[in-house]
């Protein structure tokens, strides 16, 4: 048992943007740096504490254009606290190097996807050498990963990389169990669980993102066990039947009030920083 189990208080990620939605299907996605920042400012007012990034160009298309990431990590951390991630997940085409790159922009933490994973019509590619390399890069620029579990095979495959290359910059592990993506695990509590009872006793706190219809339930679901939030529109773009998400904010606000009821209110970006042992 780990003491990522029993968080008094509930940590909400939000992941506003991603790299597979169309700016011109949803006009509400954050895309440019204007509304990049605006969101992290409405996120954090609504109990965001921390903040997954995939950037846009100017054509909204994604990009790993390390000018542009530097970019949208300064204009956050300018007019918010939030603890800054960026993705090195890129969008499925994305080269394994170009992904590396992603640590110039010193950004407070980085995602590391713990293993290569069907991703709807596609394959989601995180070999071992990547993730080694993405790990020990991470470590010597003091950027802490949040490792992402979207199979039961990632749990086994984060146990070898402690294993292999020791604990992270900060020595704190934390997880994000990435559930609902079609052809990967499902977006049901007893997958969660599953995921959870495998977790090596190194990792001292986990969340857990529900894809789509998976949203509520999982939301549900981690808060009664104990773990933490992501959400947002990168993972889910419906706040209820027949409702599109118009804001990020909107998703936040609704996690932290399920959270305050669940007695598990949010965390501050203090009480993040120091559950992720992040770089002052
Ligand atoms: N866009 C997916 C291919 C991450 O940010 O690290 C990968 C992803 C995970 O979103
Ligand atoms: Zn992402």
């Amino acid at each position: 048992m780990n003491t990522a189990r029993s968080a008094a208080r509930t940590l909400i990620t939000v992941a506003p943007t991603g790299a597979e939605t169309a700016k011109a299907d949803v006009p509400a996605l954050p895309t440019t740096p204007e509304e990049l920042v605006e969101t992290a400012i409405a996120c954090e007012a609504a109990g965001a504490a921390l903040i997954h990034i995939h950037v846009r160009d100017r054509a909204h298309e994604p990009t790993l254009d390390p000018v542009l990431l530097a970019e949208a990590v300064a204009g956050v951390r300018e007019a918010t606290d939030l603890v800054v991630q960026l993705s090195t997940g890129g969008s499925i085409t994305d080269p394994l190097e170009q992904r590396l790159t992603v640590l110039d922009a010193d950004p407070d933490s980085c995602s590391l996807t713990c293993g290569t994973t069907n991703f709807g019509d596609g394959v989601f590619l995180n070999p071992w050498g990547f993730m080694v390399d993405l790990y020990r890069q991470a470590r010597e620029r003091e950027v802490v990963p949040e490792f992402e579990l979207f199979e039961l095979g990632h749990v086994h495959a984060l146990r070898r990389l402690i294993d292999e290359c020791g604990l992270p910059y900060g020595g704190k592990v934390h997880v994000d169990f990435v559930t609902g993506v079609p052809g990967s695990m499902p977006g049901t509590p007893q997958a969660l669980l599953a995921g959870v009872a495998m977790l090596p006793p190194e990792v001292t706190s986990w969340s857990a993102t529900g894809i789509g219809r998976a949203h509520l339930p999982i939301v549900a679901a981690a808060l009664a066990a104990g773990g933490h939030l992501r959400v947002g529109m990168e993972d889910n773009l419906v706040f209820a039947k027949g409702q599109p998400v118009t804001h990020n904010r909107e998703l936040v606000a609704r996690a932290a009030e399920l959270a305050t009821i669940m007695q598990r209110p949010p965390m501050t970006t203090t009480e993040a920083r120091e559950l992720l042992a992040v770089k002052d």
